[in-house]
């Protein structure tokens, strides 16, 4: 798994957490779902705009370990970060996590992006995201999409979606492969490598629950930057870093 991970950017698990471990965690995500005063701050809409009867598309919820610190606690935080610290070592520390639901019918895609234009520029590079699928997920929901990654890539330059929406750049991507998961399964990526969702065109939700981590002393240099990420999105790291 690591030397894949380290070659390609991305790898996958179909089974990281059981489908009991899976329920559990919904039941939380569901709940921050549907409360709107307490995810207030830290929930947006990735598609930059809301359709007229305001129904968000691309829920993200920022931090939700912070508003339902049960998470934390969870079999799957904890076996988490026991496998990142095997990926890149003892030093790896939660950085954040996120939620991010596709809702029924709203055919609205996550356009492709490197997570690092998200961050800062950071001297040690090392960093993961775990998605966790907690649905099946496939083409036509939002499986992720991933393009293996060459060595040594940089970042390219991005652009933001209106209205606060998500970071976009212009990518080939011929080589770009779909990582459908059943529920429980989930797939590895770092802040370089191009991925990707098709919008939701089925009558169920997508959701995903997503931990990043990095090195200890890198998320000391974030904090001390002001950067916790619950703030709003915006580009933090140029071309060619
Ligand atoms: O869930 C998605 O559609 C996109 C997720 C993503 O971009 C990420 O986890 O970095």
């Amino acid at each position: 798994m690591k030397s894949i991970f380290i070659s390609q950017g991305f790898v996958k698990n179909e089974s990281f957490i059981s489908h009991d471990e899976a329920m559990y965690l919904r039941e939380i995500y569901d709940n921050l779902l549907k409360d709107d005063d307490k995810t207030k701050g830290f929930r947006s809409d990735l598609s930059g705009k809301k359709t007229d009867n305001q129904v968000e598309k691309i829920t993200q919820i920022m931090r939700p370990s912070l508003l339902a610190p049960k998470l934390k606690e969870s079999y799957t935080y904890k076996h988490a970060l026991k496998t990142v610290k095997k990926l890149l070592g003892d030093d790896m520390e939660l950085d954040f996590d996120m939620l991010i639901n596709k809702a029924p019918n709203t055919n609205t895609e996550t356009p492709w992006h490197q997570d690092a234009a998200y961050w800062i520029k950071m001297p040690d590079k090392r960093a993961v995201s775990i998605w966790i699928a907690l649905d099946d997920v496939y083409e036509e929901n939002g499986c992720m999409w991933f393009i293996p990654k060459n060595k040594n890539q940089e970042i390219i330059e991005h652009k933001a979606m209106p209205n606060g929406g998500a970071l976009y750049c212009e990518v080939n991507n011929v080589n770009a492969i779909p990582i459908p998961l059943p529920i429980g399964g989930c797939t590895f990526h770092d802040g370089f490598t191009f991925h990707y969702s098709k919008g939701n065109i089925t009558e169920s939700q997508r959701r995903a629950l997503i931990l990043n981590f990095r090195s200890k002393k890198m998320i000391e240099l974030e904090r001390k930057m002001g950067v916790d990420h619950t703030g709003k999105r915006e580009i933090r790291n140029k071309k060619g870093s």
